[in-house]
């Protein structure tokens, strides 16, 4: 395992997507202690070169024994590389922090947001996982309210943006909306429908009740990131025609009375929230606007119509970033923290 030392080094697995990429300029941006930053994508991306810290890295094709001398390894590479690379990483004696869905809700495996539950990385970790997108940017929103009030039941709808599918997804709406915009016909590849002018209620595979996998991670995530499974959720995930950052409608029902101020003074104060509020000016939280930010941001904070119990908030967040890179990094911070640095 690690030693105490002043820097470290460092691999990012899928280095050059979406992900990936954001993953070393969040290590930059945040001057990481890094060491040795080794980039590992597939023998497709050999020899591309990586801005990194006024300098490029080459990128290497992602080996058994890719992670001798690596202290801690970043993956964004998709599930299938997580299952298979994660354990030889972990035997290396590597710490990995991992972005896929592969190892989230395994028993033994720490699924952390670092402003939620810091405390559950416990005292001997291999793999740790960085939880979905839409479940972070929705939970960092939630722990507050639930500390204070007790949450009972959440109703979510999500708008979430196409480069949650990766680097292909991005190219995808491109072509398609110059193509509609030409007059042309379009293909899609990525995506089972048109995305461009389009809403897909559907996002990843769909399960026997009726629900897609996406949604189903969203309430068990939840469940475990807060330890409280009486929490009921009830999930809407759709993909919108947006490059960066998710959106979410949420209506959530606790168990105490909440006052609507109170709710928007407690956000306000609570670690990784930007309360943006002020509909009077036609301030509220913007997916153009979360983008390249590492914060969650809250706003049309109002008291629910039906019940007294019940408030209803819109939140947004780039998913690049704290749905992915940058809540990687900082449970990567907390390792360090753990390790005496
Ligand atoms: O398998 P799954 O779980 O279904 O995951 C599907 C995809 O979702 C993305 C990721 O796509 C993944 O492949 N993803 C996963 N988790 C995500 C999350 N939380 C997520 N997206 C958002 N949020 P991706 O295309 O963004 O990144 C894939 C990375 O994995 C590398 N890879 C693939 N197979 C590999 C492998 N690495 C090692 N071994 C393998 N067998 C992949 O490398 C990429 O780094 P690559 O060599 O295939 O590179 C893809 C080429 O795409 C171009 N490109 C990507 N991003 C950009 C870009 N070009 C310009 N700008 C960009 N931002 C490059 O040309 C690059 O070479
Ligand atoms: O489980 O397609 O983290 O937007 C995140 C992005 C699943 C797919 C995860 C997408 C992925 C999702």
């Amino acid at each position: 395992m690690v030693d105490k030392k002043y820097k470290y080094n460092i691999a990012v697995v899928g280095a050059t997507g979406a992900v990936g990429r954001r993953m070393l300029v969040t290590l930059e941006e945040r001057n990481f202690p890094v060491d040795r930053l080794s980039a590992f994508a597939s023998a497709r991306s050999v020899g591309q070169r990586l801005p990194f810290r006024g300098g490029v890295v080459e990128v290497k094709e992602l080996r058994e024994d890719s992670f001798m001398g690596v202290d801690i390894a970043l993956f964004s590479a998709g599930s299938s590389i997580s299952k298979k690379y994660a354990p030889i990483a972990v035997e290396s004696g590597c710490f990995v922090i991992d972005n896929s869905s592969a190892w989230r809700m395994e028993k033994d495996v720490p699924l952390i947001i670092p402003e939620v539950n810091p405390s559950a990385l416990g005292e001997k970790c291999g793999i740790i996982a960085n939880p979905n997108c839409s479940t972070i940017q929705m939970v960092v929103a939630l722990k507050p309210i639930h500390d204070q009030y007790r949450i009972r039941k959440v109703f979510v709808s999500t708008y979430q943006s196409v480069s949650g599918s990766g680097q292909k997804a991005i190219e995808e709406l491109k072509q398609q909306s110059r193509n509609i915009l030409d007059g042309k016909s379009v293909e899609n590849h990525v995506y089972p429908h048109q995305i461009a002018f389009n809403c897909l209620p559907h996002i990843d595979v769909f399960m026997e009740n009726g629900y897609t996998k996406e949604e189903m991670k969203m309430v068990n995530e939840t469940h475990k990131i807060l330890s409280d499974s009486t929490i009921e959720i009830s999930p809407t995930a759709v993909r919108v025609p947006v490059f960066y950052s998710h959106s979410e409608s949420v209506r959530v029902e606790t168990e105490l009375p909440m006052e609507v101020d109170e709710v928007k003074g407690l956000l306000s104060k609570s670690p990784g929230i930007s309360l943006v509020d002020n509909p009077g000016e036609n301030e509220y939280p913007l997916a153009v606007d979360a983008c390249g930010k590492g914060e969650v941001f809250v706003g049309r904070v109002r008291a629910d119509l039906t019940v007294d119990n019940a408030i209803n908030f819109w939140v947004v967040s780039d998913n690049l970033l704290k749905g992915a890179a940058y809540n990687a990094v900082q449970i990567a911070e907390l390792v360090l923290k753990r390790l005496g640095n």
